[in-house]
């Protein structure tokens, strides 16, 4: 069997490992292909930044600090002090010392020539993940916020700022206006993402945000065909449940794209893969199936008779073995489905 996960960072990550601790338990010979969001990515002091993708690397290798949620265990900030002196990082985004091993990795190896697909692959050498990441795109596609600005510059009333310091520097507080992938016309889904896609039996959608990471991925030129054309059945994870977020500030991208932060509105903003959305184009919805938590279970009747098979199951990820056990699930539920089509 072969899984491909669309996932962003750190709720994306947890998910992940327990795709992981299921698959190594339950199904022997399946493999698990992770396409991840990049568009949370920057050039910070001449290197190439990628959260999401270094979130997945330390918490899959066990580096990650699970109680900041980012960054690598036992880290220091000694350079990054020096950086902050220098006015070369802003105070308010620490780049840790060993955090920088891997950054530096990267650039030096993108300054080689290397694509970011072939840079991941090679940063994942060093630890046995048991599952293979790759960016999902290979073009810089950065997510930028538009956010009202009525002392902006040429009287646009607007000011546009990295993703990363409207989420890290003013943890989303600032009402989003819309968001603008910057080279995303460009791109187009890295073959990785799109090697796994077509060949999948299962695709599961991580409870990551759905703006601002599995939108991203899905908003990559030809990402979203691939995923219609894939031969997966295509199985959710809320990544809301009772109608907040779990982690990361979910609720303020979904009200930034008028989507109210319930586990079925992100479903339906998904959509269902036997619908038709647009008869112009015949473009069809994201999903087969939708896990959500047992505390929104009365939303599955609903969601049914939409065309998206629901089911309620536990959702939080309180440690690994709940992570396994959503994993699970979430397989189950897909090679039903699958069984069922
Ligand atoms: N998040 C913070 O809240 N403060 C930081 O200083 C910070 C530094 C940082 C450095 C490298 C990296 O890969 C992630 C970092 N993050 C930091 C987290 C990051 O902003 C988020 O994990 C993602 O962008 C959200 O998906």
């Amino acid at each position: 069997m072969r899984i491909a996960v669309l996932a962003g960072g750190v709720g994306g990550a947890r998910f992940v490992r327990g795709v992981r601790q299921e698959v190594s338990r339950n199904r022997q010979g399946a493999s698990v292909d992770v396409i991840v969001n990049t568009g949370d990515d920057w050039w910070l002091a001449g290197l190439r930044i990628t959260p999401d993708l270094d979130s997945m690397l330390y918490t899959l290798s066990g580096q990650n600090d699970e109680q900041r949620g980012w960054g690598r265990l036992g880290e220091s900030e000694r350079v990054s002090a020096e950086l902050k002196a220098y006015g070369v990082t802003p105070e308010w985004f620490t780049l840790g010392d060993l955090d920088l091993g891997t950054h530096i990795a990267r650039s030096a190896w993108l300054r080689e020539g290397l694509t970011p697909s072939e840079v991941v692959h090679r940063l994942q050498e060093r630890w046995e993940l048991g599952v293979t990441l790759h960016p999902a795109t290979d073009q810089q596609v950065d997510t930028h916020v538009v956010v009202a600005d009525p002392a902006a510059r040429e009287g646009s009333g607007e000011r546009e700022l990295h993703f990363q310091e409207w989420w890290t520097r003013h943890r989303a507080s600032i009402p989003v206006l819309r968001f603008h992938q910057h080279g995303l016309h460009r791109a187009i889904p890295s073959a990785g993402a799109l090697d796994a896609l077509l060949d999948a039996d299962v695709v599961l959608v991580a409870p990551s945000n759905p703006v601002v990471s599995i939108g991203t991925i899905l908003s990559i030129p030809g990402m979203a065909q691939a995923v219609a054309a894939s031969p997966g059945t295509i199985v959710g994870v809320s990544p809301i449940i009772a109608g907040s977020a779990v982690r990361g500030m979910a609720e303020a991208c979904l009200a930034a794209i008028g989507v109210e932060p319930d586990a079925a509105a992100v479903a339906r903003h998904y959509g269902a893969r036997s619908r038709v959305l647009l008869p112009a184009t015949g473009a069809r919805g994201l999903l087969d199936g939708w896990l959500l938590d047992e505390e929104d279970a009365g939303a599955v009747e609903g969601l049914e008779a939409e065309g998206i098979a629901a089911r309620a199951v536990p959702l939080w990820m309180r440690d690994l073995e709940r992570a396994a056990e959503l994993a699970r699930d979430a397989i189950d539920f897909a090679i039903e489905l699958r069984g069922a089509s």
